[in-house]
């Protein structure tokens, strides 16, 4: 009893302390950086997201929108269809409403100081996600949250250069890009160009973008059959092209997997059905899920916490069978 009743004590201690101190947090960030939203306790993130040109993205906003909801942050959203200049406009309108924190993923790498610099001058902090800038100022944003993209499209080259060991004659391989001047597209272009580099049986034949969408990586790919009659595989920048590609592949009278091997990046559900169908023949993971971490990063920086500068995705690889395993319980 005596032991119980202690503990009972040290426990009511404990909460009132954590009470007393998320009451100064809270009165700290009031006053802390970022304008007054207007929105009471609420933090209130404004978001650009990039567009809804994928699986990934559809599961990316998704993510975001139903972890604001649930860790009780306000959100504003904009969809900028795939445009910088929609992006920096919902960036300036964000700053004029005085959010408490910017938080959006870059559609491509270059272009963005003055923007952040009108953000940081009006002490609104920003967090990049999922896809990040070229800026050498650093200052200019708090973190970065998202993958590894070069490491993709090297697990994507490691993949084929293990599968294609031995082989004696010229590997003919096809690229379908992400939208050009994007991080991924850069980083999954130069990780598996790097990881190809040491066998000078693997050849890039042709490379262009299919900005990251199904009906753009059909056609390029209609293209690529046409001109190059002997492809043995294809790498797509993204799920999405993939599947566009597998219709032209179809049409073009070989059977994809086989005839042509299929390797892309996300794992989204419709790619993870192809891969364990056969049709894909390996996918490097990249997740969506960014929501809840954004959600618990923009309230630390809102209470003007230190964050990591970099905060990287955890990510696999699948193969086939992995895929049949994975598949039943894939969330998006
Ligand atoms: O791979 C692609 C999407 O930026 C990681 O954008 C993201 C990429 C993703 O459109 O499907």
């Amino acid at each position: 009893m005596r032991t119980r009743r202690t503990a009972r004590t040290v426990i009511a201690v404990v909460a009132t302390v954590l009470l007393a101190g998320s009451a100064t947090a809270c009165g700290n960030s009031d006053t802390g950086a970022g304008g007054d939203s207007g929105g009471g306790d609420k933090v209130v993130l404004g978001f650009s997201q990039v567009g809804a040109e994928s699986g990934w993205r559809t599961a990316n906003t998704t993510s975001i929108k139903e972890a604001a909801a649930a860790a009780g942050i306000e959100l504003k959203f904009d969809d900028a269809q795939q445009k910088q200049e929609n992006q920096i406009k919902a960036i300036r309108n964000f700053i004029q409403q005085k959010v408490d924190v910017i938080a959006f993923s870059p559609v491509v790498e270059s272009g963005w100081d003055t923007v952040l610099k009108e953000a940081k001058d009006a002490g609104i902090p920003v967090i990049l996600t999922d896809r990040s800038v070229d800026s050498a100022d650093k200052s200019l944003y708090k973190t970065f949250l998202g993958s590894d993209f070069v490491k993709e499209g090297r697990l994507a080259g490691e993949w084929l250069v293990e599968q294609t060991k031995g082989a004696s004659g010229p590997v003919n391989i096809v690229e379908l890009q992400g939208t050009t001047g994007s991080a991924p597209a850069n980083d999954r272009k130069e990780g598996f160009a790097k990881a190809i580099a040491a066998n000078p049986n693997l050849k890039i034949v042709a490379s262009q973008s299919g900005d990251f969408k199904r009906a753009d990586g059909k056609q390029v790919m209609e293209q690529f059959l046409k001109a190059n009659p002997d492809i043995d595989v294809l790498f797509a920048h993204n799920d999405d092209m993939g599947l566009g590609a597998l219709e032209a592949i179809t049409a073009a009278g070989k059977t994809p997997g086989k005839d042509i091997l299929i390797i892309t990046i996300d794992a989204v559900k419709d790619g993870m059905q192809a891969l364990a169908d056969g049709r894909f023949n390996f996918i490097a993971e990249c997740s969506p899920l960014l929501g809840p971490q954004l959600m618990d990063l923009a309230k630390k920086v809102h209470a003007g916490e230190e964050v990591p500068v970099r905060i990287e995705t955890e990510e696999t690889t699948f193969t086939q069978e992995q895929a049949k395993a994975a598949l039943p319980d894939r969330k998006y």
